[in-house]
């Protein structure tokens, strides 16, 4: 065991430094070297975690190349892989309230966000092992009718996963859910913000049963950890959440040994509102957009636009609810807002609302730093009104409790401006009109689309971008898929012999 980690209710922080999990053993990194993580509401280091490099990526892809080329997962049937996938779901369901308080501790996000997210692993595990058995392979009705045709499905291999701190153990269900299933196996480098959940995890993981280097954990930085990750040859697959630009370096690094990478990436998501609308419920879906999780999520509804009839009255009560969302620790469980999740980000944040203010946005409301948090790092929520959409602060990702409201005439300008984006990861529409509904979705270029609600994602739904915020689908059926090669098969069966300079 790596960490003694409390029980729920009390603290969750590591007495020792902690180690990496890599092929079935805790190990510390080949440096010796650790750093900390720092708990973003006290701005305290509560734990300590190994500073991986190059070779310990090294060690982890091997004991994962081993594991898949000589061990028994890939080859086990896949209602074995799936009665251990069930035994890691009631294991996190037993472990759930420790794993949402380290998470709170790691990224600051709220207790009441994060015991959500942490009751929800189990569903991806549970979905994920009731399709490792139905796999299988497909036979084909092909033309060429002296051949039994059929394809098989098989897992890709090693996958390198590499995954962002706002959503941390949720991120690697994404991927390893999917994956355990297909038959693969597993290197995952979490966020070097938010690395101890994972280590926990991997705990989790061994005591379910899963095989010595199926599941293994790097922790590390970026350049130092990242970037090996997914240039080693022996990885098959990248998996990777996180911005644009790591993104396109990510695929750039897969790309010099061909491996296939699925990318999630950021986003400018807007939310339609049309005079029609229950407005009431409008707002709320708009301030469940942008100041749940402090906006600190890639479906962020960062962009509202506002029909011209009910902007005002829209604004109004969007401000009025932003003025009394409740800011505090985190895990309080009356906490609204907690702090965002560490400095580099708070600065960004804090930066884009300059950048507002000096483009000639109008601040309805926020904007600043509130006093009685001290140097904490806690933003208001903040709206700015007759915003233009070729502003900055409505074409960049935020990552932030920051909405600009973009004003509309109409379901034509309404499209071309919700689609004058480089994102496309998701989009709302709040209308009582169905024919509209049934005009705007399939011109939206969006991932995901939202008809009077916002914020809602499911294991069992595909989930990913269009344009700018990446490829590749995570959750679903589709979602596995992205961990599973196709092999045709072709069998003869006239036994002719054929024209060996003739195709087919
Ligand atoms: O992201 P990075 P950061 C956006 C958001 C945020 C900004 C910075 O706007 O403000 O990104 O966050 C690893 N090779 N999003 O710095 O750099 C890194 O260690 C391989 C939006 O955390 O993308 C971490 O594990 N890996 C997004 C992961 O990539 C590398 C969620 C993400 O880090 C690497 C997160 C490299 N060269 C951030 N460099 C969303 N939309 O959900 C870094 N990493």
């Amino acid at each position: 065991m790596t960490m003694t980690a409390a029980k729920a209710g009390t603290d969750p922080s590591p007495r020792d430094p902690l180690r990496m999990f890599i092929g079935g053993e805790w190990t510390e990194a080949r440096s010796g070297r650790t750093f900390d993580s720092i708990d973003p509401y006290t701005g305290q280091a509560w734990a300590q975690v190994p500073e991986a490099s190059a070779a310990d990526v090294d060690r982890a892809v091997s004991a994962a190349r081993a594991a898949f080329d000589e061990g028994p997962w890939p080859q086990m049937a896949g209602v074995e892989r799936a009665r251990i996938m069930r035994r890691l779901a009631r294991l996190l369901e037993e472990n759930a309230d420790e794993l949402a308080a380290i998470e709170v501790r790691d990224n600051g996000k709220l207790l009441r966000e994060m015991a959500g997210q942490a009751a929800l692993l189990p569903e991806f595990y549970d979905y994920f092992a009731g399709a490792a058995d139905k796999i299988g392979g497909e036979v084909l009705d092909s033309a060429k009718t002296n051949f039994f045709v059929y394809q098989l499905f098989e897992p890709v291999g090693v996958v390198g996963a590499i995954t962002a701190w706002n959503s941390p153990l949720m991120l690697v269900a994404y991927k390893l859910a999917p994956a355990l299933a297909a038959g693969c196996c597993f290197v995952l480098k979490p966020s070097e913000h938010t690395s101890v959940s994972a280590l926990r995890f991997a705990e989790i993981v061994a005591e379910a049963g899963v095989p010595d280097g199926v599941f293994n954990v790097v922790t590390g930085d970026g350049p130092s950890v990242g970037e090996p990750l997914v240039s080693h040859p022996g990885v098959d697959k990248v998996a990777f959440t996180g911005s644009v630009a790591t993104g396109i370096r990510v695929a750039k690094a897969a790309a010099e040994h061909l491996a296939p990478v699925s990318l999630e990436l950021g986003g400018k998501s807007p939310n339609v509102v049309f005079a029609d609308a229950d407005i009431e419920a409008a707002a709320n879906g708009v301030v469940a957009g942008i100041f749940a999780a402090c906006g600190q999520t890639c479906v962020a509804g960062s962009r509202l636009l506002a029909e011209r009839p009910i902007h005002d009255e829209l604004v109004e009560r969007v401000v009025g609810r932003a003025q009394e969302i409740i800011l505090g620790n985190p895990m309080d469980l009356a906490t609204e807002m907690g702090p965002l999740a560490f400095a580099a980000q708070w600065d960004k944040v804090m930066g884009y609302i300059d950048v507002g203010n000096g483009e000639g946005a109008e601040l309805a409301t926020g904007g600043c730093r509130p006093e009685r948090f001290g140097d904490g790092l806690f933003v208001e929520p903040t709206v700015f009104v007759r915003v233009d959409n070729s502003m900055r602060i409505a074409r960049e990702e935020i990552f932030g409790p920051v909405l600009s409201v973009i004003p509309f005439d109409g379901e034509a300008e309404a499209l071309s401006i919700a689609n004058d984006s480089p994102f496309g990861l998701a989009a709302g529409v709040w209308t009582r009109d169905v024919q509209r509904v049934h005009r705007m979705v399939p011109r939206l270029q969006a991932g995901t689309v939202w008809i009077n609600a916002y914020r809602t994602i499911n294991y069992d739904v595909p989930f990913g971008g269009y344009k700018m915020s990446g490829h590749g689908r995570e959750n679903g059926l589709e979602g596995l898929r992205e961990y599973l090669h196709t092999k045709s098969v072709w069998v003869e069966m006239s036994g002719a012999t054929r024209d060996p300079f003739k195709l087919g």
